[in-house]
């Protein structure tokens, strides 16, 4: 089995500030659990982030779903991130061209640049989407995840489009922190990979969402941060079934990891 870095040391190789900070947050806090908050109500992504804050090192939200979005939502966000120390990311999902997604990255209701710490987008436009989010993101220390892979069934990823984005990811290493992917893309260490689709017990919803195994995305896939939605926000007992998934993505973690 390949052994890795902790993900302390690869901290060492993160060129954008924002990276180094989630890779040591997550070595500190002993979670690579991200929580996504697919609720339709502030007040409910609020009560999910104070009950699950403590486990989690990223929340995920989409902010296009909230019924009563108003400008106080971000700063209880933040207030709440602060507290239990975890980064917010917006799964906004950009994909369109550069001067476009600019401004839907600083401008419109949402004002997403002042507030998400992460934010993700399609490579498929080609590399003036970076560009474009570059301009807005980069001074305020944001980072971006490209999509590599998505886990639905029968979508259009191949890997030739999976090596071409990390290729587009290698020009902006100071804001792009990593992927989107079902699993590890490169040797560098300094990438961080995101895996949704992720359930306690693999299998796929009605809608072709397919789950993989906190061990399958981790140890065998060798990625690095598991996203959990309806796993633990449908669960009876939230707070519980989030323990679970943080203690499976440890353990997993643990057992291909150098230190
Ligand atoms: O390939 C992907 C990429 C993303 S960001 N597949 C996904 O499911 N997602 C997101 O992860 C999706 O938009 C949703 O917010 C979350 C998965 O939710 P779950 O309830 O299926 O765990």
């Amino acid at each position: 089995m390949q052994v890795r870095f902790s993900y302390a040391e690869r901290a060492a190789y993160c060129k954008n500030a924002l990276a180094k900070k989630l890779f040591l947050l997550m070595d500190g806090k002993k979670s690579n659990l991200a929580l996504s908050a697919d609720v339709t109500h502030c007040e409910d992504v609020l009560a999910l982030a104070d009950k699950i804050g403590p486990e989690i090192c990223i929340l995920k939200i989409h902010v296009d779903i909230l019924e009563d979005f108003d400008q106080t939502f971000p700063l209880e966000l933040r207030k709440l991130a602060d507290k239990h120390n975890f980064l917010i990311f917006e799964d906004r999902k950009f994909a369109d061209i550069g001067n476009t997604v600019k401004l839907q990255y600083e401008k419109g209701i949402y004002h997403i640049a002042d507030w998400a710490d992460i934010i993700n987008a399609h490579s498929l436009p080609g590399s003036g989407i970076v560009s474009g989010l570059m301009e807005v993101g980069l001074k305020k220390q944001r980072g971006l995840l490209l999509l590599a892979e998505m886990s639905s069934a029968n979508n259009l990823f191949t890997k030739d489009y999976a090596m071409q984005t990390l290729r587009m990811a290698e020009q902006f290493p100071e804001f792009v922190i990593g992927f989107i992917s079902q699993q590890k893309l490169s040797d560098d260490p300094g990438w961080i990979y995101m895996t949704p689709g992720v359930q306690l017990q693999a299998g796929t919803d009605v809608l072709g969402q397919q789950y993989v195994t906190p061990e399958i995305a981790l140890v065998k896939h060798q990625s690095d941060i598991i996203i959990v939605g309806r796993g633990i926000i449908k669960a009876e007992d939230t707070l519980a079934e989030a323990r679970k998934y943080r203690e499976a993505g440890w353990k997993a973690y643990n057992v291909n990891c150098a230190k």
